[in-house]
């Protein structure tokens, strides 16, 4: 049997260099709650990050929930029905009214014009996501906010490292999120963290991720336990010193795939995004040809021959049966969003992957297209 290659395979920087960190933790007792790890790893994210203020959190979604709770929303949200349901869900576990939007289909992420189309009395915010790292239209999307008054969440969860010309794509939106789960870029087994504009706001995000204490007897919100352990927060610190490395070799298997696929007429490999520096967590590529049926049958194919491509992200969202009564849920017409859906295939890219695991990918998905 030969061996997979899956979609992804976490970081895992030796063994032996996270040993003294278990070690540390071990002598010092403090587990938990904003130890001296957690501080680390807090300042140095911050610092890698090229952002101010940063709160690690348990998870992505614990995240979303924090960063959308501290803006006190009621009502309506646009959101992008291409991605992963912890988007939406979050919303649903507010008691906010997920709305989907259509989406580019360049950047794969919402359509201002959509989201502008879709805003009614209720919309109180718009949560966007940058899909596979990709940054949104976040002048459009910034125009549409400040013309309706709507608040802006980024969903960031693929976007470690991404930056513009002007820094970090984690400074746009009233606030931005991160997923540090282990199929991402950067990585702490689970983890997160919410990107602030200010103090104030920070301070906001982790009284709530911390049951809403300020001090041992004072409790100003009804927060929850969203908190990162020192554990976590050490193998965060540790994979910092060994990212840029991962990120280089992601990029250089991206050239090799795009070099050896760009020419084939059946599929369309995600354009190149015009940015300053990328992350290539993902490489998706879209069937041109066929449709859902193509795609399908090249999946299986490759997954036969142990190539453990995904569709992400398939299916949409607002297809779920959670989202059915939702506005824009259900069969409604998200033309774009529903054509990347049925059409997309997530071919394996991770640091560990050697060149004759992507010779494999190729020859497999040109075997599943012949
Ligand atoms: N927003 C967006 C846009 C997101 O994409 C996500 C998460 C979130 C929010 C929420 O963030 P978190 O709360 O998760 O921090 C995976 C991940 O579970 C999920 O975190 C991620 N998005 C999503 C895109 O992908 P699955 O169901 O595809 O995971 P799974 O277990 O099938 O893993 C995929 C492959 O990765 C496996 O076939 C093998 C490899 N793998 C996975 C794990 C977990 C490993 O080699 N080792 C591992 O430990 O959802």
């Amino acid at each position: 049997m030969t061996r997979p290659l899956f979609v992804t395979r976490p970081l895992m920087p030796p063994l032996e260099e996270f040993l003294p960190s278990i070690e540390a933790i071990w002598k010092s007792g403090q587990v938990t709650n904003g130890g001296a790890f957690h501080q680390a790893f807090e300042a140095e994210l911050a610092r890698y990050l090229g952002v101010q203020y940063v709160s690690v959190v348990a998870s992505g979604t614990v995240g979303l929930l924090l960063a959308l709770r501290s803006l006190g929303l009621q009502g309506e949200v646009i959101t992008s029905p291409y991605s992963f349901v912890a988007t939406s869900h979050a919303l649903l576990w507010l008691g906010l009214a997920p709305v989907f939007a259509d989406i580019d289909p360049t950047s794969f992420n919402l359509d201002p014009a959509a989201v502008e189309a879709a805003i009614t009395p209720r919309t109180c915010a718009i949560l966007a996501v940058h899909t596979y790292g990709q940054p949104c239209d976040v002048e459009g999307l910034a125009a549409v906010a400040m013309r309706h008054g709507l608040k802006l969440v980024y969903d960031a969860a693929h976007a470690f490292g991404v930056c513009d010309e002007g820094g970090t794509i984690l400074r746009y939106g009233n606030l931005s999120v991160l997923s540090f789960h282990g199929t991402k870029v950067f990585h702490t087994f689970e983890g997160g963290a919410v990107i602030s504009p200010d103090a104030a706001t920070k301070k906001e995000i982790d009284y709530l991720r911390n049951f809403g204490f300020v001090d041992e007897v004072t409790v100003v919100e009804a927060g929850m336990n969203g908190k990162m352990d020192e554990l976590r927060a050490a193998f965060g610190l540790l994979q910092l010193k060994h990212v840029d490395a991962a990120i280089e070799r992601r990029r250089e298997i991206d050239a090799f795939y795009r070099q050896r696929l760009d020419r084939l007429e059946a599929i369309r490999c995600m354009p190149s995004p015009r940015v300053a520096r990328f992350n290539f967590g993902y490489f998706p590529v879209f069937f041109e040809t066929g449709g859902r049926d193509a795609r399908d049958a090249a999946y299986e194919a490759m997954r036969a021959a142990g190539v453990m491509v995904r569709r992400y992200f398939h299916p949409l969202i607002s297809d779920f049966p959670m989202y059915a009564a939702s506005r824009g849920g259900g069969h409604a017409a998200l033309p774009i969003a529903r054509r990347c859906a049925d059409s997309v295939l997530c071919l394996p890219i991770y640091p560990g992957m050697e060149d004759s695991d992507c010779e494999r990918v190729v020859d497999a998905l040109k075997a599943a297209l012949a």
